[in-house]
């Protein structure tokens, strides 16, 4: 009984070691491109992605609602930012702040499952903050375009980070 636990013991490690030494060569190429992005640049580029998707996000009313998803964003203070949006609504939406200083419209996806894609790039503000974005095209409709006022919903926050 002692023996067979004391094996057991040893093939946990045995297990561990090979868990551990498989983790390392999976990160290791991922560690090297990032810093040899951070040699070709002092400022990389940050890569966000959205959806936009019709009657998704349920409501304090109990409804479905249009939102942005997710709603928040997070990104380094000065860092190029490019977000791409995927629409899934047959509506447009917008992307619109005047403190990012970005005001662009999303086509309607043409075909149900389909989204439109739009990639917006703008640069993030030096000084970190919570900076607001919101979507200004008409939307929401079958509740009245609750969204448009709803913070989650289709009112979205902008992390800058130091
Ligand atoms: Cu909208």
């Amino acid at each position: 009984m002692a023996r067979r636990t004391t094996l057991g013991f040893a093939s946990a490690i045995a297990i561990a070691i090979v868990a551990l030494g498989a983790a390392g060569c999976g990160q290791q190429p991922a560690s090297s491109a990032a810093s040899a992005a951070a040699r070709i640049t002092t400022t990389p580029t940050a890569y966000l992605a959205m959806d936009v998707l019709p009657g998704f996000k349920l409501g304090s009313d109990s409804k479905l609602h249009d939102a942005y998803s997710p709603s928040t964003l997070t990104v380094a203070a000065g860092k190029k930012v490019q977000l791409t949006v995927y629409n899934y609504d047959n509506m447009p939406h917008s992307f619109t702040s005047a403190a990012l200083g970005v005001n662009v419209t999303f086509a309607p996806s043409a075909k149900t499952g389909q989204a439109s894609t739009t990639v917006i790039a703008f640069t993030a503000p030096k000084k970190p903050g919570h900076y607001t974005f919101q979507c200004i095209k008409p939307c929401d409709l079958p509740n009245g375009e609750w969204s448009m006022g709803q913070p989650g919903y289709m009112i979205g926050t902008l992390i800058v980070k130091d």
